[in-house]
């Protein structure tokens, strides 16, 4: 049995954090010999930190073995002291007749302050998951704030876009998920994101060559996966949230894992034409348990570009919106 790591997560009494703190604790995330002290950050509100109390209860009824510890509080510092993890969940939601450009400034705040004390506080190897959104901006807020960890292990998630999109091309194939891959998200977890259909293999075949139907593969595909977030509240009357926990469990676990391929949105450094500095979906290989590498040099076609172009734009009208506060 590994030394226990210690794994901050924030808004953990929130909808995301009942679906996820279970599946840490499990072992789920940092796989079966891996124990876990969980640092759970709420807002200083009592009706918040007693939700965050049920939760705690609830997980001490499971008897994880693999749970080392749990320490609740409404303090970043507490949260945040000697992490090796820091999943970045809570965060203001939109409200009825908000600005996305208030939204953006309104987390950004708390993106500011939880990157400063990250950087202070937490473990020297220390590795940021942002789920918040609007999660690239605000992965890159916090990593502005950091100076003494990397922008590199500041990350956020587009994981959840990349399951949406295999398992719609797997039922459009019909075949299972796992006969997809190198499914990749380019840019912004938002609308404008692009599922590059044209890289991905259905059983080491190209996809393009199995489905034929491309106007769905640039129309639907990409209009279903965009806009799964919103389908889902629609339908059920809240936001994402037991998917979402899925994906950040993925998003980690395939970080952790020397060879994983999968998407996520990191700082681009020019990478296929995304501006340097915003944080964009891009292929990325682990090559070492917390170290990735961008994947580059897969070929883009027109559609591609102009995709690319319209959530890149997205990303800095984003990064302008806070510019000031940074
Ligand atoms: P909830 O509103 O259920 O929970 C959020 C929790 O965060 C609340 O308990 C709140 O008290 C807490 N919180 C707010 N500010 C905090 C702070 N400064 N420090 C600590 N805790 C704080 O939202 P939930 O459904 O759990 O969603 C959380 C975030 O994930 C939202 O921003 C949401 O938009 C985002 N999402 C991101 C997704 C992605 O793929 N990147 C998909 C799912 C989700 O929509």
């Amino acid at each position: 049995m590994n030394k226990p790591i210690r794994v901050a997560v924030t808004g953990a009494a929130g909808q995301i954090g009942y679906a996820l703190l279970f599946r840490i604790a499990s072992g789920q995330m940092f796989g079966p010999n891996q124990p876990v002290i969980l640092q759970l950050l709420e807002v200083p509100v009592e009706k918040a930190m007693k939700a965050l109390e049920g939760v705690c209860m609830e997980l001490d009824d499971c008897a994880f073995p693999l749970l080392a510890g749990i320490i609740q509080t409404s303090k970043p510092e507490e949260a945040f002291g000697d992490a090796n993890w820091c999943c970045l969940v809570g965060a203001k939601p939109r409200g009825p007749g908000m600005e996305r450009a208030d939204l953006l400034k309104d987390n950004g705040k708390i993106f500011i302050e939880q990157g400063r004390i990250i950087d202070r506080v937490a473990a020297h190897d220390c590795r940021v998951a942002v789920v918040g959104n609007p999660a690239n901006t605000n992965a890159m807020i916090a990593a502005s704030q950091a100076k003494r960890l990397p922008p590199d292990r500041f990350t956020a998630m587009v994981r959840l876009d990349q399951n949406r999109a295999v398992t719609q091309i797997a039922k459009k194939a019909n075949v299972p998920v796992t006969a997809i891959t190198d499914l990749f998200i380019f840019g912004n977890h938002s609308p404008t994101m692009f599922s590059a259909f044209h890289l991905a293999k259905i059983n080491g075949k190209p996809l393009t060559q199995v489905i034929g139907h491309h106007e769905w593969l640039k129309g639907e595909l990409q209009e279903t996966v965009g806009k799964r977030g919103a389908a889902i509240i629609a339908a059920r009357g809240a936001s994402s949230a037991a998917s979402a926990a899925n994906a950040l469990v993925d998003h980690v676990r395939d970080l952790m894992t020397p060879g994983a391929i999968h998407s996520v949105a990191v700082k681009s450094n020019g990478e296929y034409g995304f501006d340097p500095d915003v944080w964009a979906g891009l292929p990325v290989k682990t090559v070492a348990p917390g170290q990735y590498e961008v994947i580059k040099g897969l070929p883009m076609d027109d559609f591609a570009r102009q995709k690319i172009a319209a959530t890149n734009k997205e990303l800095v009208e984003e990064r302008n919106t806070v510019k000031d506060m940074l």
